[in-house]
């Protein structure tokens, strides 16, 4: 099987609900190509998950399945995302990342986290479900030259303007820019919240954070 044929039995195997075949297939585009293939896998896994989505939004999927399917997602990039993290040395600074409180969705984040990594930023991971106050902190403690949240329900995106507010109050705000991706934001949003950037992909969020850490 070539790889295209591999990312396509990638993609149709989680729409499909089918962890092993899911499971294989990402390893067998792990193994045979470099970075590049693994960044296809990534995208594919994304692409399905999106068709997930609208499957769980229009009622032909109902729970259980968001749930398996968000499942073998997570298998499956647990296989990839540490392979776009090879080699890499800490220099380019700190970057503290999460995903906002109320809000247990990670895939997207993880992927963010595992590019920073890959191009040499410590990043401080604060996991899911996180209060402000450990956002602010971890971004004092580790003189974080950004902070990045991740927020998939429209029902948490609050969190991020009470995030920067607090960072506003305790004076941190000049020192540490804020950056925010996720399905539930836009730009506009982002804006009007006072975050500094928004990403609609991990990669284009790396690219503000490389800016960011040049200037
Ligand atoms: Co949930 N879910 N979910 N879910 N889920 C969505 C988000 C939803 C849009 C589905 C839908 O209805 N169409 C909907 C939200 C509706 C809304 O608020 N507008 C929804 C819902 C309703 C729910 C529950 C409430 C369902 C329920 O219980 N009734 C529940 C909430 C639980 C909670 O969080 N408290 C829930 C639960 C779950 C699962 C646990 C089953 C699972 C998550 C598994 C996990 O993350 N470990 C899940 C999944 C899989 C999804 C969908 C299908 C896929 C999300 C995903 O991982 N996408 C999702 C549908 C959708 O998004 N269209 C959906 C792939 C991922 C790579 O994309 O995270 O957007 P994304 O990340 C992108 C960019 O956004 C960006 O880079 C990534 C790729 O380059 N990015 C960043 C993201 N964060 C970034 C941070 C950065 C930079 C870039 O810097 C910091």
């Amino acid at each position: 099987m070539n790889s295209d044929e591999q990312l396509g039995t990638l993609k149709e195997s989680l729409l499909g609900l089918d962890m092993e075949s899911a499971v294989e297939a990402a390893r067998s585009l792990a193994d045979g190509g470099g970075q590049a293939a693994v960044q296809d896998a990534v995208s594919a896994v994304s692409e399905a998950l999106g068709v997930v989505g609208k499957r769980f939004q229009d009622g032909e999927w109902f729970l259980t399945e968001l749930v398996y399917a968000g499942e073998i997602a997570k298998e499956v990039m647990g296989l990839l995302t540490p392979l776009l993290e090879a080699g890499a040395a800490e220099a380019a600074g700190t970057v503290v990342v999460g995903t906002v409180a109320g809000d247990l969705h990670d895939l997207g984040k993880n992927i963010f986290v595992s590019y920073a990594r890959g191009a040499g930023f410590k990043v401080v991971d604060l996991g899911v479900d996180v209060p402000v106050d450990r956002f602010v902190d971890a971004a004092r403690e580790s003189s974080a030259l950004a902070l990045g949240m991740s927020c998939l329900l429209t029902s948490t995106e609050g969190e991020i303007g009470k995030v920067i507010a607090e960072l506003e109050r305790q004076g941190l705000r000049e020192s540490v820019k804020v950056i925010v991706g996720g399905a539930a934001l836009t730009e506009q949003f982002a804006r009007h919240v006072g975050a500094d950037a928004f990403a609609p992909d991990a990669i284009t969020g790396l690219d503000t954070v490389k800016k960011w850490s040049a200037s």
